[in-house]
């Protein structure tokens, strides 16, 4: 009953819509005649002026451009995900922490590489759970070069060239089992950083819980990246030493605040559960305080106390311990009220957000209080690990009633922060300037992190706020038990916000997401000269770049065949080789036309590439069956796709 209702109702929409395409191409379609036929359309479809509004601000025609990107967490998936905004068109999926057969991702020896390396010895793994994407920086704005993301599951933390879209670098520490608070970075990128959630012995040693408070402890790493090789270079980094409480999200913070690093804390109670050994439930075991600790970082000077050499080296990691924090005053303490949630720095450098999920309230701290409490040594004591605790009073501006459950805050560049509220399903809007509620607007449902244009950056650019929900129920056609997220982009640039679009994501719990200017984006078109290895960004070794070079060579190692692709043949086109071979497929696209990508597959032996116009690709494996295997080119790309193909013939 209810489909059929639908069907008809589908039926009846589309009916009016060609009328009314009908009437504008007739050239009937005067201001009259067009308004007359968008109310029969929206009547139709039941859709009120506002939807229609929402509609027009998002409706993007064939060609056209969206005025940011989105970059969000692909969650379980392990993947990156590019949205453009406001359309909502999802633009890519990158493949980062887990293989993704379109790009040929962790299937050619390149890819595979950076996942080996960035995994524990002998595991590859095929996953990770991203949660935070932190964009590149130059002077504490966005500067469309690179993007970090971090896996949760496996404390790694991962580099994305914008240039091509493109996983370079995953690299996994051993002094952390996983983390949470990453990925963020410092107003120039020279750092990278990543804080576990999880206290644990650090290197990766054993000790019994009953050692907890001794022998766990909680970790923050500066990965030093080097923005000329775009890479993340290990030696250089280094890492503190935290007490064992579970250290949450951070931010580096900006003009005033410049060289400091703030991170929030909960369950300084330092529960671990315990079910079944008559202990609490973590869940309340690390709700018992009504504060908990912000971690306030001096960077600048730890940098030179780790130039001193004092520290110490934990799982191949440079390591500055609890005690030198202490002695050198790198570290000190605030509380922050009841289960805080993330630190969030708004433009001035100077207003220093956190809620608390327990909480109602955003409390706005004030840096140059905070400083001058550092500077004054006026303290409430200190916490069990020595670590010096400001008092809360009198480093704060005020607090701000929000609501139930506020989580995040971004920012826009009219003066408003917007907070997420878990509890209430909603983003509020406050004002920077006297610390009060101006707005709410109900999200479905359960909204996690926000994302606002540009929105922890120096010059925040208003505008859009996407909404990441984490729930969607009655927001989709059902598919099941298991059901997608939902990003809401919201339009904040007038006084009233308004919800223009619903996304469901269904591949993963996207946690956080951050959006930049369109403009900012210097992506190639095309990968030259020919025969580039886009993990390197140099010549491949193995590249063929001339057809005429293209052969099968028999190598002590293996048959190495050096593959050329290009409309619509792949040469050599049959390949023999003997049971147990190792071969080796070397295999170039010499195009240089936009958008000529060439797949390359053969059957039943797990070989998938992804060849796009000037890419150099590896594919290495045993042949171990016997038998005639087909390989073709797995992208549609002439008229003749279908014959772009060839064998593999294995004999017994
Ligand atoms: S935090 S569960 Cu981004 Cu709100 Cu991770
Ligand atoms: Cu090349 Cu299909």
């Amino acid at each position: 009953m209810r489909k059929s209702l639908l069907a008809t109702g589908g039926a009846v929409a589309a009916a009016v819509l060609i009328l009314a395409l009908l009437a504008t191409s007739c050239g009937t379609g005067n201001q009259g005649g067009m308004s007359t036929d968008l109310r029969a359309l929206m009547s139709a479809r039941n859709l009120s002026e506002a939807d229609v509004a929402a509609a027009l601000k998002t409706y993007t025609p064939t060609g056209g451009r969206d005025e940011f990107y989105l970059f969000a967490s692909g969650g379980h998936s392990g993947n990156l995900l590019v949205i453009g905004v406001p359309s909502m068109r999802i633009l890519k999926y990158v493949g980062v922490f887990t293989p993704e057969p379109w790009q040929g991702y962790g299937f050619d020896e390149e890819t595979r590489r950076i996942i080996r390396d960035g995994s524990p010895p002998g595991l590859p793994l095929t996953w990770g759970d991203m949660h935070h994407p932190a964009l590149s920086e130059t002077n504490g704005d966005y500067d469309g070069e690179y993007i970090f993301v971090n896996d949760k599951a496996n404390a790694r933390i991962a580099v994305v060239s914008l240039r091509d879209f493109a996983t370079k670098q995953i690299v996994m520490s051993d002094l952390i089992q996983g983390d949470h608070g990453g990925t963020f970075v410092t107003p120039n990128t020279e750092y990278v950083i990543e804080t576990a959630q999880f206290p644990a012995p650090l290197g990766g040693g054993y000790a019994p819980l009953s050692d907890y408070d001794d022998e766990y402890r909680g970790a923050q790493i500066f990965w030093k990246f080097d923005r000329t090789r775009g890479r993340i270079v290990p030696e250089e980094s280094w890492a503190i030493e935290l007490p064992p409480y579970m250290q949450d999200l951070a931010d580096a913070g900006k003009l005033a605040s410049d060289g400091w690093i703030f991170c929030n804390s909960f369950n300084t109670e330092r529960a671990y559960g315990g079910i079944q050994q008559g202990n609490p439930a973590l869940e309340s075991g690390a709700s018992q305080n009504d504060m908990d600790y912000l971690h306030i970082f001096d960077l600048r000077r730890a940098e030179a106390v780790v130039k001193q050499g004092r520290t110490t080296l934990i799982a191949g990691m440079r390591v500055l311990t609890l005690p030198v924090l202490v002695e050198e005053g790198l570290l000190h303490f605030v509380p922050e009220p009841k289960s805080p949630h993330g630190v969030d720095i708004a433009p001035d450098g100077n207003a220093i957000c956190v809620s608390g999920k327990l909480d109602t309230h955003v409390t706005v701290y004030d840096f140059a209080k905070i400083r001058q409490l550092i500077e004054q040594k006026r303290y409430d004591g200190v916490d069990p690990y020595g670590v010096p605790i400001l008092p809360f009073r009198d480093a704060i501006r005020g607090q701000v009633e929000i609501g139930l459950g506020p989580l995040h805050t971004q920012f826009d560049d009219r003066g408003s922060a917007y907070t997420s509220v878990f509890i209430e399903s909603n983003v509020a809007r406050w004002s920077l300037a006297d610390l009060t509620l101006q707005e709410k607007i109900p999200v479905h449902y359960n909204i996690g992190h926000l994302c606002a244009a540009e929105g922890d950056a120096l010059h925040p650019r208003g505008k859009y706020l996407v909404a990441m929900n984490k729930w969607a129920i009655d927001r989709f056609s059902d598919v099941g038990p298991l059901l997608p997220q939902n990003f809401q982009l919201i339009d904040i640039s007038g006084d009233k916000m308004q919800v223009l679009y619903d996304l469901p994501i269904p591949l993963g719990e996207p946690h956080y997401a951050q959006m930049i200017s369109a403009d900012k984006i210097k992506a190639i078109e095309m990968y030259t000269p020919v025969g580039t290895d886009p993990v390197t960004g140099e010549l491949h070794p193995d590249a063929v770049v001339r057809e005429a070079d293209a052969r099968v060579d028999r190598r002590a190692d293996g048959v190495h065949v050096y593959m050329t692709l290009v409309r619509s043949h792949l040469n050599p086109d049959i390949v023999e080789v003997r049971r147990g071979d190792r071969v080796v497929f070397h295999v170039t696209n010499l195009e240089q036309a936009r958008d000529a990508t060439h797949g390359f597959a053969v059957d039943k032996y797990n070989v998938n590439l992804s060849v796009e116009p000037g890419k150099a690709a590896d594919a290495a494996f045993v042949a171990d069956r016997a038998g005639v295997f087909p390989f073709y080119c797995t992208e549609f790309c002439s008229a003749l796709h279908l014959e772009m193909a060839g064998y593999l013939l294995v004999k017994p």
